[in-house]
């Protein structure tokens, strides 16, 4: 921590108070007196730091674990009157260094608001607090027959705080649409400290501006989030996995139109993954298997049915096995035997990331594209980068093709400004120029603050920053993170 004047050079360019001994002692205050919940000492304070890549390293001095909106609300006061810089965090698993600082931000953790408040079977709803982990909100809805909307391979770790914050998008979007639709209130605490209740299970509300709209997606540039209201569909009854090879992305394509077409209102996932996906996965994880052994594919599409009569959804997937396999769409396929099989199956794709993080370092694109065309950039990018370093790099192409969302990856064994530079802006020019989007659903975290034009127009971000100040006058919410620094007035970093 910074002494009472070790602000002067440093303030200049970083325009937040560096915090003291004093701030910590008011956190303290915040938390009833708690003193075990304000971590100062470095070696408790690291791991918040650094985000799940180990890409994105801050050096905050204070962590501060609130258990009640109420704590949440004395920690933001403070920092409001001292202009301290905060930063949210959630489970630490957004893929964009969103929820880690820049510099020395006070995280704030809220991984101690763990409560669910209610679950209501007749509504169809749950209330929780912004720190319940995705999977632990599964299993409590999953016991009353009811499911979350959302489901994505951080459920384990990420909370529903961090995914109401980065409006995360997952492998049921294509079911359940995006948490937009599936939230249905929210409890936010401002950068000021007042409490904003919008905690409602209403269906239906038109009663002026939607302001939780606001908070989705802000990755928490606008106020820290500290409970949300949910739908909670039932759960399905029946539910099947399949996994097919084909030959090329536009088999992907031919065949996502006939899913749509013979599955339906029971298909609830197409996802996809290339030949170097696979290779990766079955290298780095142990217990893979090759789905279809003797049969390599360069292309792999995981669909999912889910409904309420296995009869019926059985006899709609064998018209649909018939007809793919018959046109000859698919060169081969296999359905999950059982629940195990199926875990096995969506192991390949749901892993991806982590088979990544294994095998070194890695670049992320999380785009979306016109979903005919979309595999077209992981081609390009390899033509582009095969003749500048060879076979030191891997470019993966996976993702959710039935919502036109790419996962481009660059795989290599360390990070190299080189390498990166081979990439970008070509990337996010190339989305551009496809009308896409530079972020379908990891956010812009400070990876892509300054690359927001590419997708928005300078109006709308200019609108953006205006709503920030209004929310946010200090800028003391998650600095550098979503707008231009110049947009809200800071220098760059
Ligand atoms: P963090 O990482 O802690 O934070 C993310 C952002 O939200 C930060 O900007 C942070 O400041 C802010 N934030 C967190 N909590 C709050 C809060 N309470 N109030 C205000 N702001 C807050 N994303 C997808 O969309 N789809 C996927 O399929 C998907 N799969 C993934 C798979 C893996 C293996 C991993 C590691 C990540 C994946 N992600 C995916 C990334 C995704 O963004 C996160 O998993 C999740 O949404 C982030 O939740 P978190 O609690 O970890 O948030
Ligand atoms: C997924 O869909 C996640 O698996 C992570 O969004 C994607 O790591 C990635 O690029
Ligand atoms: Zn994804």
């Amino acid at each position: 921590m910074g002494g009472a004047g070790a602000s002067d050079a440093r303030a200049r360019q970083w325009p937040f108070s560096v915090v003291r001994a004093s701030d910590a002692d008011a956190f303290v205050d915040a938390l009833g007196g708690d003193a075990t919940r304000v971590l100062t000492r470095a070696e408790d304070v690291k791991k918040y730091s650094v985000d799940w890549m180990g890409k994105y390293v801050g050096a905050s001095a204070v962590v501060v674990l609130p258990r009640t909106t109420e704590e949440v609300s004395k920690v933001m006061r403070h920092c409001h009157a001292r202009r301290i810089a905060v930063v949210p965090q959630g489970g630490n698993t957004g893929l964009v260094g969103g929820g880690t600082p820049t510099r020395d931000e006070v995280v704030v953790s809220l991984e101690r608001m763990r409560d669910i408040v209610s679950i209501d079977e007749d509504a169809g709803c749950a209330v929780c607090e912004a720190g319940v982990v995705l999977e632990e909100l599964e299993s409590a809805v999953r016991a009353r027959g009811m499911t979350v909307p959302l489901d994505l391979g951080a459920k384990g770790k990420c909370q529903m705080g961090g995914c109401v914050s980065t409006n995360a998008g997952g492998l049921r979007l294509l079911r359940y649409g995006s948490l937009r639709g599936s939230v249905l209130g929210l409890e936010v605490v401002l950068p000021n400290g007042d409490v904003l209740d919008l905690v409602r299970t209403l269906r239906k509300d038109n009663t002026g501006y939607d302001l939780k709209q606001l908070f989705i997606g802000a990755e928490g540039t606008l106020g820290v989030v500290t409970k949300v209201a949910i739908s909670t569909p039932r759960a399905p009854r029946s539910v099947n996995v399949a996994l097919f090879g084909l030959e090329s992305f536009a088999k992907c394509v031919e065949m996502l139109k006939l899913a749509r077409g013979l599955l339906g209102e029971i298909l609830s996932a197409y996802e996809f993954f290339d030949r170097e996906s696979l290779d990766l996965v079955l290298a780095q994880l142990s217990g893979t298997r090759d789905p279809l052994p003797g049969k390599p594919c360069e292309f792999y599409v995981v669909i999912e049915t889910s409904g309420s009569d296995a009869k019926h959804d059985t006899a709609k997937l064998d018209a649909f096995l018939n007809v793919v396999k018959s046109q000859r769409i698919v060169v081969d396929g296999v359905v999950g035997r059982d629940e195990k099989h199926a875990f096995a199956l969506w192991t390949l794709r749901e892993r991806i990331s982590v088979a990544l993080k294994y095998a070194g370092a890695v670049y992320k694109y999380d785009l979306s594209l016109p979903t005919a065309r979309m595999y077209n950039l992981v081609v390009v990018l390899r033509d582009r980068l095969r003749p500048m370093f060879g076979s030191r790099v891997k470019v993966l192409g996976y993702g959710h093709a039935g919502d036109g969302n790419l996962h481009l990856n660059v795989s290599c064994a360390e990070y190299d400004d080189a390498i990166e530079r081979a990439i970008e802006p070509f990337v996010y020019e190339y989305t551009r120029d496809e009308r896409g989007s530079v972020s379908a659903e990891h956010g812009l975290g400070v990876m892509k603050a300054e690359e927001i034009h590419y997708s928005k127009d300078a109006k709308a971000v200019e609108l953006m920053a205006t709503m920030k100040r209004a929310l946010d006058p200090f800028g003391i919410m998650n600095p550098y993170k979503v707008l231009p620094a110049a947009a809200v007035g800071l220098s760059k970093l």
